[in-house]
């Protein structure tokens, strides 16, 4: 195997690997409700139940713009669906896409008068990682930044490479 072929080869087992270690971190999208979307039919509580939802995770809340909104409030609102206070965020879309950023518990209402009361509401956990991989319980952070760090790193590489392979062409 030549020098050249070498190179390439190189590349080829970078990328290769590239794709596998994205896969394992991508983020997912979360339609609410699933395909019933974010209506007043639903169960929320045990929709959010059936997931792990990890840190850059989104939830897309689908609906008929005007009939239903997304809030994002503390606790208390939560708890007592009384809006006045403690709004953290809002959406009125139709199509509401929420990014779960942070390792922390969410809550989430619909603010039309009558809606959280009547069930739409849920909370979300999120986790520092996506543990879906994972058996022992103790691993999963170590072995998500870990996954993470090298994800980042064979992007360098592989841009790095790409670069050298273009100005060898020329
Ligand atoms: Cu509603």
């Amino acid at each position: 195997m030549g020098f050249n072929a070498l190179k390439y080869y190189i590349i080829l087992i970078i990328f290769l690997f590239n794709l596998s270690s994205v896969d394992r971190v991508k983020a997912k999208d979360y339609a609410v409700g699933d395909e019933e979307g974010w209506t007043m039919s639903a169960r929320y509580m045990q929709w959010s139940a059936k997931y792990n939802f990890s840190v850059g995770d989104v939830l897309v809340f689908k609906y008929v713009q005007g009939q239903h909104n997304t809030f994002e409030v503390t606790q208390e609102t939560y708890q007592t669906c009384d809006n006045q206070s403690g709004v953290l965020a809002s959406y009125f879309s139709g199509h509401d896409r929420v990014t779960l950023a942070e390792a922390k518990k969410y809550w989430f209402i619909c603010a039309v008068p009558g809606h959280c009361l009547g069930g739409m509401k849920f909370t979300v956990d999120v986790n520092k990682v996506d543990d879906d991989n994972s058996v022992q319980p103790s691993e999963p952070s170590i072995n998500g930044v870990g996954i993470i760090q090298w994800s980042r790193w064979a992007w360098a590489y592989y841009i790095v490479a790409f670069v050298m392979l273009v100005l060898k062409a020329y």
